[in-house]
C-alpha cells in the first residue's frame, strides 16, 4: 500500500529520465548497421519467432508491438530486423543491458542526485542546480536557448497561435514575470536537455525525460513524448494532466488498489478522486493510503529522490508458457537450480563490488491446476533468510517451492495436475556492509561472508545473470529493480530451516558492526589525543582512505565529524549535491556576473563539481546527516570539542550493545599500538564502572557526567 509523505516544498525540480526502446538501442550500438531500421529484440525462445521485448520506434510506425511474437511482427513489417537477446546457459543474459544502464546512471550521477529506478530509468533531483541557475543566470537573461531545450513540450502551453512551437517554448522559458516555480522548471528543462545531450554524446543512447515538481508527475511526463524528447509539467497544468488520466495509469494504482477504486468507488480517472474527502478515502483505505490517494488526486507527492545507484534487489526468473509449463518436481528443481546459480552469481558480485549483503530470498511462482474450480488461485510467494552459496540457495529455494506447493495443492488433494508457468527467485533486503568491517571480519574465523563466498566461488561455475524470459508475463524491469520480494503479502516460511541460523547471523552482524564502530572510534580517539597533544588541529587531516573510513563510521554511530581543517577538494568530495546551496555572498557575486551571462552556455557549470556519489555519500544521504566541516578550532575550543566528540563516540558505542566477551582479543591488536593500552583501559571501566583511570590522555575526556 502506498504511504503518504508530505511534500517538502512545491518548488522542487525533479526529472525522470527514461531510455528509448532501450534494448534495441543497446543492440544497435553493437551493430550500427541496424540504426534507423525497424528493429526488435526478441527473447530466447524459438516458439513463433520468440516474444518481442523491445521494439524500435521505426518498427512501431509499422504497427509492431511488444506483445507480438517474431512471426507476427514479420507479417506487419516484413523488413523488421529481429535481434535475439544474448543467451547464456540456455537463458537470456541481460548483463549487457544492465551495464549499459549503469553507463547512463554514472554520467547523470556525476552532476546530480540520482535514483536508479529500473534498468533504464533514473530520477534526478535538480532542485539545487535549478535554484543556483536561477540565482546566477536565469533563463530570462539568455539570448540563445539551445535547440534541445526549445524542443521541450510544456504542458498547457498554447501553441496554436500561428507561432512556431519552439518560439512558444522560448517565450515560456524566458518569461520575466513567471511564477518562481515555473522559473525553476525552466531551469530544470535547460539542465535536463544538456544532460540528455551528454548521455547521447558519451553512450550514443537517446532518452526522454519528464520535468516536474515531484517524482510522480515527472514519471508521467517522461512517457508523454518519446523518443528523444522532454516534457515539462508546470504547476498550473497539473490538474489538467490528472483530470483525464485513467486511474490505472497512475504509479501504484495499476494493481489491486486501482481496481478497487474502479469497482468500489466508481473512479475511472485520477480526477474522479477529487470528489472524495480525505476522511472518506481514509475510512475506506486506511489512514495512510487514504491520505496518499487524496494527495495524488491533486498531484501532491513528497517522495524523495533516494540517491541510490544500485538496485534494491536482484531477481532471476523464467516463464514456461503453454505446452512448456513444468509438470514435475524434478523439472521445477532443475530450473530452480539454474535460477539460483544466476542469482548467487549476482549477489556475490554485488558483495564484491559494492560490499552489500542480501538478507531475504523469495520464491515466486505462477501456476494453474487443470480441472480445478479454483485454478485461478495464486501460487503463494514464500521467503526465508538468504544463505550465501549456490547450493544453499538452491536447497532453500526448493524448500520454499515445496512449502508453496503444499498450500497451493493441499495435502491429500487428489489433483496432481498442477502446472508451473513461471518461476523466479529474488534476493532482497540488501544492506551495505559498513566500510572497514571487512578488516575486522577476518577475526571471525569461518564467519567472514566474503571469505566463505570466495571459497565457494572457486567451487562454482562462472554464472550468467538472470532474466525472465517471457516478458509479457514478467516485466524484467520491475522484477529487477522493484522485485516483488518486497511484497507485503509474501510470507516468511521455514522457521526450522533457517531461523536459528538467521538469529546467529544477526548476532554476528551486530557484533561485527559494533566492532567496526569500536575500532573506528578508537582510531578517531587516537587522532584526537595525538592532535590535542600537539595543539595542532591541522594534523587531524587524514589521508583520503582513512578519511572515508572514519567519516563512515562516525555517521554509522550517529556522531558528527569533528575534523578541523579540510581542503576544498576534500569538502567537495564528501558533500552531497544538495548541500551546494548558494551562499548569500555568492549570490551577490553571481548577480554582478549575471549581466555578462548572455547567450547559450554550458549548463553543467551550474553544478559544483563533485565526484560520483560513493557508497559513502549514499550512506550519508540515507541517514540525512549533515556532515559539515567546522571552522578551525582554537586550542582550547579544540580540546573541548574533542572531548565532546569522544563522549559522543563513547555514547554511540555504548548504544551499539556489543558483547565485550565476544571480542576476539586479536581485534585489539589491530589498533595502533599507541592506543591499545588506552583502549583496554577504556573497556575496563565499562565492565567495572567504579574503576576509572584518570589522567590518561583518553580517560581525561570521559567526564563522569554526560555532556549536556
Ligand atoms: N523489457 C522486457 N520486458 C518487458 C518490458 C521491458 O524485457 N515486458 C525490457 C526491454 C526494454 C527495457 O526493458 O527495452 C526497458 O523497458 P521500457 O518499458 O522502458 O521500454 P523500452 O525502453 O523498450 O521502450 P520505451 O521507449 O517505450 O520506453
Amino acid at each position: 500500500m502506498p504511504v503518504a509523505k508530505p511534500e517538502s516544498s512545491d518548488a522542487r525540480v525533479i526529472a525522470h529520465v527514461d531510455m528509448d526502446c532501450f534494448y534495441v538501442q543497446v543492440e544497435q550500438r553493437k551493430q550500427p548497421n541496424l540504426r534507423g531500421l525497424p528493429t526488435a529484440v526478441v527473447q530466447y525462445n524459438e516458439w513463433k519467432g520468440g516474444g518481442l521485448i523491445a521494439v524500435s520506434y521505426e518498427a512501431r510506425n509499422y504497427g509492431v508491438k511488444r506483445s507480438m511474437r517474431g512471426e507476427e511482427a514479420k507479417q506487419v513489417c516484413p523488413q523488421i530486423q529481429l535481434v535475439q537477446v544474448p543467451v547464456a546457459r540456455g537463458k537470456a543474459d541481460l548483463n549487457t543491458y544492465r551495464n549499459a544502464g549503469s553507463e547512463v546512471v554514472s554520467i547523470l550521477a556525476r552532476k546530480v542526485r540520482c535514483e536508479r529506478a529500473s534498468i533504464d530509468e533514473v530520477y534526478l533531483d535538480l532542485t539545487d542546480a535549478a535554484e543556483k541557475m536561477l540565482a546566477e543566470a536565469p533563463p530570462e537573461n539568455l539570448q540563445l536557448v539551445d535547440e534541445e531545450t526549445l524542443k521541450s513540450h510544456v504542458l498547457g502551453l498554447n501553441d496554436e497561435k500561428g507561432i512556431d512551437a519552439k518560439e512558444n517554448v522560448r517565450e515560456w522559458l524566458c518569461k520575466k514575470d513567471a511564477d518562481r516555480r515555473d522559473k525553476l522548471l525552466a531551469c530544470g528543462s535547460l539542465i535536463v536537455a544538456e544532460l540528455r545531450m551528454q548521455v547521447l554524446k558519451e553512450t550514443e543512447f537517446t532518452c526522454s525525460a519528464g520535468i516536474a515538481h515531484n517524482k510522480i508527475l515527472a514519471k508521467l511526463a517522461s512517457a508523454m513524448n518519446k523518443p528523444a524528447q522532454q516534457t515539462v509539467v508546470p504547476f498550473s497544468s497539473v490538474k489538467g494532466l490528472l483530470d483525464s488520466l485513467p486511474i490505472k495509469k497512475m504509479k501504484q494504482l495499476g494493481g489491486k488498489l486501482g481496481s478497487s477504486l474502479q469497482s468500489d468507488l466508481g473512479v475511472s480517472t485520477v480526477g474522479d478522486l477529487l470528489q472524495f474527502s480525505e476522511e472518506k478515502l481514509q475510512e475506506r483505505y486506511g489512514s495512510n493510503t487514504g491520505t496518499w490517494l487524496w494527495n495524488i488526486a491533486r498531484g501532491i507527492s513528497g517522495e524523495e529522490v533516494q540517491g541510490r545507484l544500485l538496485p534494491k534487489s536482484h531477481g532471476s526468473g523464467k516463464t514456461f508458457p503453454g505446452p512448456r509449463a513444468l509438470k514435475t518436481i524434478a523439472s521445477v528443481q532443475h530450473w530452480l537450480n539454474e535460477l539460483c546459480e544466476e542469482l548467487s552469481e549476482r549477489i556475490r558480485s554485488d558483495l564484491d563490488q559494492n560490499k552489500r549483503i542480501a538478507r531475504t530470498l523469495t520464491l515466486h511462482a505462477s501456476a494453474y491446476k487443470s480441472g480445478d474450480t479454483d485454478s485461478q488461485k495464486n501460487f503463494p510467494s514464500k521467503s526465508c533468510h538468504l544463505r550465501y552459496g549456490t547450493a544453499k540457495m538452491q536447497e532453500d529455494a526448493f524448500n520454499l517451492f515445496q512449502a508453496g506447493l503444499r498450500e497451493f495443492k493441499p495435502q491429500g488433494s487428489q489433483n496432481s495436475g498442477w502446472r508451473i508457468t513461471g518461476l523466479s527467485v529474488s534476493a532482497s533486503k540488501i544492506v551495505e556492509i559498513p566500510s572497514g568491517t571487512s578488516s575486522i571480519m577476518k577475526y571471525f574465523h569461518g564467519q567472514n561472508p566474503s571469505a566463505s563466498l570466495s571459497k565457494q566461488s572457486q567451487d562454482d561455475d562462472i554464472q550468467e545473470p538472470s532474466v525472465s524470459e517471457s516478458c509479457s508475463e514478467m516485466n524484467l524491469t520491475e522484477q529487477e529493480m522493484k522485485f516483488p520480494g518486497e511484497d507485503s503479502n509474501t510470507k516468511c516460511v521455514m522457521p526450522c530451516l533457517d531461523q536459528q541460523e538467521h538469529k546467529q547471523d544477526l548476532q554476528k552482524d551486530q557484533v561485527m558492526i559494533s566492532l567496526h564502530n569500536l575500532v573506528i572510534f578508537n582510531l578517531h580517539v587516537f587522532q584526537i589525543s595525538f592532535c590535542s597533544a600537539l595543539q595542532n588541529p591541522s594534523c587531524l587531516l587524514p589521508s583520503k582512505g582513512q578519511d572515508d573510513f572514519q567519516e563512515a563510521s562516525l555517521r554509522n554511530s550517529g556522531t558528527e565529524c569533528c575534523s578541523g581543517i579540510r581542503n576544498q577538494s576534500q569538502q567537495q568530495r564528501v558533500f552531497p549535491p544538495q548541500q551546494f546551496a548558494v551562499s548569500s555572498s555568492n549570490r551577490t557575486d553571481a548577480k554582478r556576473k549575471t549581466s555578462k551571462d548572455k547567450g547559450t552556455h554550458s549548463i553543467l557549470r551550474f553544478f559544483k563539481k563533485t565526484d560520483p556519489p560513493s557508497s559513502l555519500s549514499l550512506i550519508k544521504e540515507e541517514h540525512g546527516d549533515n556532515l559539515q566541516d567546522v571552522e578551525a578550532l582554537s586550542p582550547t575550543a579544540s580540546a573541548r570539542e574533542n572531548a565532546r566528540h569522544v563522549e559522543e563516540g563513547r555514547e554511540s558505542i555504548a548504544a551499539c550493545s556489543y558483547k565485550v566477551d565476544e571480542i576476539d582479543p586479536s581485534v585489539i591488536e589491530e589498533l595502533p599500538p599507541e592506543i591499545q593500552e588506552e583502549f583496554r583501559a577504556w573497556l575496563r571501566p565499562r565492565k567495572r564502572p567504579d574503576i576509572v583511570r584518570r589522567g590518561s590522555s583518553i580517560a581525561n575526556y570521559f567526564a563522569p557526567t554526560k555532556r549536556t
